[in-house]
């Protein structure tokens, strides 16, 4: 049985913390030093959207499916983050994942496809035209963020793989490199990182890869260059600095599912009914709220996705 993240100590995460630190600064000289620099800058003002650099896409269709939803801000979506690959604190990805290397970057595409292929991320997003799209998302741990992410429909890249009638899950798989990727050194997760939906989970229209948020490109730390979005599912369907999308016959083995699998499922859709079995899941925190508020079935996108699952018992598919 693995050591889960929670209960890791905090004097068994600290050291390996510091010496990434340390070996940014040795390794990266002036580049590193203007990181730092540009992100000290960015965390000492906190209006939503204001704090970022300027934009890095231009032209974006726009669609906003979180209502009046207050954007959560820059600063908190990339400091209060999930990435065990640079460490289990929430504070860790923002400094660990600074010298992460993003470019250049190719995802295979395999499997059940007829044009199995690999793919430049540059190509895919000269190819595909960009949206930006305002979600509301939803971690397990009952906290909550409104994100303007860019990208584009992850149903454009699979019409365009070609799925034979075999394709009946899509299955995601994250970058392995525990020299850029620390917590890798560590058996935390059984790496790498996997993640995996139903065919028509993921050709629905709301399911996209993200390549930017606030309209510029994707920190680092929130899963660049290219990661899963799927706001009617806990925040750990999210995978990050993908590599492999594998279209399958059989359902695929998930991270969280084969770590504990009385407490994530492979749907993992947001449900204020069915409790994690160790905390409810029917209230969230909005980061930079202090009320909580009532969590919605699907995330509030039940209209959208509901039918998806028309039959299902959503108690023993959690
Ligand atoms: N490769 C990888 N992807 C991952 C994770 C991770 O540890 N490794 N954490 C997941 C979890 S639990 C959440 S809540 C989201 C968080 O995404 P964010 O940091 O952009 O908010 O990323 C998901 N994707
Ligand atoms: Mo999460």
């Amino acid at each position: 049985m693995k050591r889960r993240g929670w209960n890791l100590r905090e004097s068994e995460v600290t050291p390996e913390a510091l010496y990434v630190r340390r070996r940014d600064f040795l390794s990266l000289g002036a580049a590193g030093a203007l990181g730092v620099a540009a992100t000290a800058v960015s965390l000492s003002c906190d209006a939503a959207g204001k704090d970022a650099p300027s934009p890095t896409f231009s032209n974006l269709k726009r669609g906003n499916f979180a209502g009046d939803e207050k954007q959560t801000p820059f600063t908190d979506i990339t400091t209060y983050n999930n990435y065990y690959e640079f460490g289990t604190g929430k504070g860790d990805p923002a400094e660990n994942a600074r010298a992460f290397h993003t470019h250049p970057w190719t995802i295979a595409l395999e499997g059940e496809i007829n044009k199995p292929e690999v793919v430049d991320i540059d190509d895919l997003i000269k190819r595909f035209s960009l949206e930006e799209r305002i979600y509301r998302m939803r971690c397990v741990e009952a906290w909550s963020m409104v994100i303007p992410w860019v990208g584009f429909p992850l149903a454009e890249l699979i019409k365009r793989a070609e799925p034979t009638s075999n394709a009946k899950y899509v299955a995601f798989t994250t970058k392995v490199d525990p020299n850029e990727m620390p917590g890798q050194n560590r058996s935390v997760l059984d790496w790498p990182y996997v993640e995996g939906l139903r065919i028509d989970e993921a050709t629905h229209p709301l399911t996209m890869i993200a390549v930017g948020l606030y309209g510029r490109t994707l920190p680092n730390q929130n899963g660049a260059p290219l990661r899963l979005v799927v706001p009617w599912k806990y925040g750990f369907k999210g995978i990050k600095a993908i590599v492999k999308i594998a279209f399958v016959k059989e359902q695929p083995k998930t991270t969280w599912n084969k770590m504990a699998p009385s407490e994530y499922g492979f749907y993992a859709n947001v449900n204020p009914e069915v409790d994690h079995p160790r905390w409810s899941q029917a209230k969230e925190r909005r980061i930079g709220e202090f009320f909580k508020r009532r969590t919605l079935p699907f995330n509030g996108y039940a209209d959208q996705v509901a039918q998806l699952y028309a039959g299902m018992d959503l108690r023993k598919s959690f």
